[in-house]
């Protein structure tokens, strides 16, 4: 590290030295990064100091922590494609990833009013409520909250949905076509229950989706609130100038 008179503050200088060996590909995606303890012996600083440059590149996506593991490179991050109407399993085995599934609960729940809203039901009508952890080459990646109705939407408590993907049952088995979504997208800190089944400190950075998604008749079928670890989610969207548009 350069002399204690340089302008840059020390952590600053360890940010930039941690982010070389990443571009250098010293230091590759997955790769263990040294504590703060070994940080601050090998750079001459405090721990405090290394603990900065560590926080800020977790939160700049460079780094990202497992509980009780340590500070790691992120990986390439997964894109999901706010183009066409893909779930899950597609998204993840077009990348060449081993989707995966833990169901964590599945029950009839009786709308609520904000649910009655979103699926155009009345308050109290039952919905399908479904939650799921989705991992990619067994790491946990997403979980996510689904809620559905559609007449004898019960009869999907005894799917198999732990190894199925939902939107293929939905249309081989129901025969629901599914035709478009309508996704909202919000930055937020991951909660003490989500960061628990991430596999992430509690106040990590993550992406909180809403997602409609409706059937060829135009009715919302889906109504699904999720969180996606920010450290290796990108969405990626494509726009056309307003003349452009047909
Ligand atoms: C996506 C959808 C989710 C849907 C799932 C189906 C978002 C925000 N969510 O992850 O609503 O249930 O795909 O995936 O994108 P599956 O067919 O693999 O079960």
């Amino acid at each position: 590290m350069q002399s204690r008179k340089s302008p840059l503050p020390r952590y600053y200088q360890l940010k930039e030295i941690m982010r070389e060996k990443v571009t250098s590909g010293d230091w590759k995606p997955g790769d263990l990064i040294p504590s703060e303890r070994e940080l601050g012996e090998q750079y001459g600083i405090s721990r405090m100091t290394a603990r900065q440059a560590l926080t800020e590149l977790v939160n700049e996506g460079l780094f990202y922590r497992e509980q009780g593991k340590g500070t790691f490179v992120s990986r390439n991050k997964i894109t999901q494609q706010l183009i066409r109407l893909t779930g899950f399993t597609e998204d993840i085995s077009a990348r060449g990833q081993a989707p995966a599934t833990r169901v964590l609960s599945m029950h009839m729940i009786p709308a609520t009013e904000d649910l009655a809203e979103r699926l155009r039901l009345h308050v109290g009508q039952p919905i399908f409520r479904l939650q799921r952890l989705r991992l990619a080459d067994n790491e946990p990646l997403a979980i996510e909250r689904s809620h559905l109705s559609f007449i004898g939407c019960e009869r999907l408590l005894d799917e198999d949905l732990e190894t199925q993907s939902l939107y293929r049952v939905l249309e081989s088995r129901y025969g629901i076509q599914l035709i478009q979504a309508e996704q909202e997208l919000e930055a937020g800190l991951t909660n003490e229950e989500d960061a628990k089944l991430l596999n992430l400190p509690i106040g990590s950075p993550a992406l909180y989706t809403r997602r409609t998604t409706y059937t060829n008749r135009d009715l919302p079928i889906e109504y699904a609130r999720s969180v996606y670890c920010g450290h290796k989610y990108t969405f990626y969207t494509h726009m056309l100038r307003n003349q452009l548009v047909p």
